[in-house]
């Protein structure tokens, strides 16, 4: 492919660009798929650390555009472990013969728009330069890793790892003294898993994270027969949910009840597993109050889980509203802190100084170490696409435009970045909810909105200023209703020196945010401006 030709040009091999080709087939235009990995997978591809799974359920977390699919499929266990998660994706791929519009191994690195062509040149690490009328940035939410950048890394004599970046080579730690340093998702299931087979594990913590229990097994086949018989009633459910999921909603503030009724409640809801606890009551992510009741709750079980009460103050969250840091979803972290080979150390209260030949040290105590586990996290939302030299109209930077934080059109399109789309970008729901019922709904509005195009023999289309400004007012406004901006997360950017500190998915939920994006497409694309080589198309102004 050194130079091509392409209606569509689709960056990322997750499950957001293997869908993207399908649709872009399905409307007879030419497309290709290019990815840096080996093969399929996006997210699951990198992440292959060990206890790597979804916590989000199988059964909800597949796609749902094809009812063969959904009938012919059948997962093994409540969630998906990442190697059942790639035969998945493996499996749709080859289903719909899409490999052989995919390219791996090659990063794509700038894409340029030609105001004289009107369309997107791209250029990769392998030389291609690529002519492309729509640029479609599949690239994921959690892509790019974040390792910090600690003094004396490179001087470690043992083995180093990043959760988001496990080589795919068995790693055994069997006999090994292993540190790891981070408490989110990544760290919350490795740990557990790690600890089982390494000598000793040292959990090197900064902020304690909230937990749910998993609950997790063998997939229960009375769900599995529940959702292939009604597959299309619950897949309607979670597209117009509040997280993309089918979560019981709650019609009741926490604040209306007695202690016992909301005891009761968070009980019942804990014992269902996974984000269904989130789900309790209407309040617990806009009220405070409401918000401290599950907090003292979550506190109450997690020293239940643990042995030694000290071990257990320092797992309690204190410095952050439940659920608005990510929440994790675990099988047995707490208890793991129960056992011999498992020591806990507070890196808040004394931070690590450096990494030296035979460890780390922190607080000036030394660590000694066979290997380090990062499990750090990632630039989330903006750093896959900032990795890119993306340039619009006037040569403006991608970088430049978003350098006091994102500034998209419903998290989708980008003012002055023409025919170029963003899947789960800032300013959509995106990691707020159910990643692939999110996607699917990006793709079928890019999709529809490529037919639209092409039915019409329209050049462009583009976000217009005044309606991006004001879909980031309302991204703003919507989070300043809630508790996000109480914690330091990466949903606010903190975790990352020097990042933006604003929202960065879009608070408002996936069912209102899919009939405000419908609402704009059956308006003609309200807000976007839609050119032809013959004729300008006024646009309606206004989300
Ligand atoms: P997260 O959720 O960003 O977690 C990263 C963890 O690493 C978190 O506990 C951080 O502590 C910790 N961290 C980061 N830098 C440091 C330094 N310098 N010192 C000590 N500890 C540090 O990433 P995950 O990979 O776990 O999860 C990402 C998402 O993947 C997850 O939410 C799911 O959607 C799937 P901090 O909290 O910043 O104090």
């Amino acid at each position: 492919m050194a130079t091509a030709d392409v209606d569509a040009l689709i960056v990322g091999a997750g499950f957001s660009g293997i869908y993207m080709l399908k649709r872009c087939r399905e409307l007879g235009l030419s497309a290709r798929v290019i990815d840096a990995a080996t093969d399929v997978g996006g997210t699951w591809y990198w992440n292959r650390y060990p206890g790597a799974r979804c916590d989000v359920e199988s059964m909800s977390y597949s796609y749902s555009f094809s009812d063969e699919l959904q009938r012919d499929w059948t997962w093994t266990e409540r969630y998906a472990q990442q190697p059942e998660i790639l035969d998945y994706v493996a499996h749709v791929v080859e289903r719909f013969d899409l490999r052989r519009d995919m390219r791996f191994e090659t990063r794509v690195t700038s894409a340029a728009f030609d105001e004289t062509s009107n369309r997107w040149q791209v250029e990769t690490d392998r030389g291609d330069n690529i002519s492309a009328k729509y640029c479609v940035m599949a690239t994921g939410c959690l892509s790019t890793t974040n390792l910090p950048d600690f003094r004396g890394l490179e001087s470690f004599e043992g083995d180093t790892y990043h959760t988001g970046r496990w080589p795919h080579e068995a790693v055994d730690f069997t006999g090994k003294r292993v540190g790891i340093i981070g408490t989110g998702s990544s760290g919350v299931q490795s740990t557990p898993v790690i600890a089982a087979e390494a000598a000793h594990l040292t959990v090197f913590q900064r902020t304690p994270n909230f937990s749910v229990p998993a609950f997790h097994g063998p997939i229960d086949p009375d769900v599995v027969k529940m959702w292939k018989t009604r597959h299309r009633e619950l897949r309607q459910h979670a597209r117009t949910s509040r997280i993309g999921d089918i979560f019981e909603v709650s019609e009741t503030s926490a604040l209306d009840l007695t202690r016992e009724a909301r005891d009761a409640e968070f009980e019942r809801r804990w014992g269902q597993g996974s984000f269904n606890f989130l789900a309790s009551f209407t309040d617990l992510i806009t009220s405070r109050a409401a918000n401290d009741f599950a907090v003292d709750f979550a506190h109450k079980k997690i020293r239940q889980r643990v042995d030694d009460p000290e071990v257990a103050e320092l797992l309690c969250p204190k410095d952050h509203p439940f659920g608005t840091k990510r929440l994790c979803v675990d099988t047995d972290y707490f208890e793991t802190f129960n056992r011999d080979n498992v020591s806990l150390v507070d890196v808040k209260a004394a931070p690590i100084e450096e990494i030296t030949p035979r460890g780390l040290r922190a607080g000036g105590k030394e660590f000694e170490l066979d290997a380090i586990v990062f499990a750090t996290g990632f630039d989330a939302m903006t750093g896959a696409l900032l990795a890119i030299d993306i340039r619009g109209r006037g040569g403006i930077e991608f970088k430049e435009k978003w350098s006091d934080g994102p500034k998209t059109y419903l998290g989708l399109a980008v003012a002055g970045f023409p025919n170029l789309f963003t899947v789960t970008g800032p300013g959509s729901p995106s990691v707020l909810s159910n990643m692939i019922t999110s996607i699917e709904q990006h793709i079928e509005w890019i999709a529809d909105c490529m037919g639209y195009m092409e039915a019409r023999d329209l050049t462009t289309i583009e976000a217009s200023r005044e309606a991006e400004d004001k879909w980031m007012r309302h991204v703003s406004d919507v989070a300043d209703g809630t508790l996000f901006f109480e914690s330091n997360t990466w949903y606010v950017g903190a975790n990352i020196p020097g990042k933006p500190r604003v929202i960065y998915p879009y608070v408002g939920g996936v069912g209102a945010y899919r009939d405000i994006c419908s609402k704009i497409a059956a308006d003609g694309y309200a807000g976007f401006t839609l050119v032809s080589a013959a004729e300008h198309v006024s646009p309606a102004m206004g989300a």
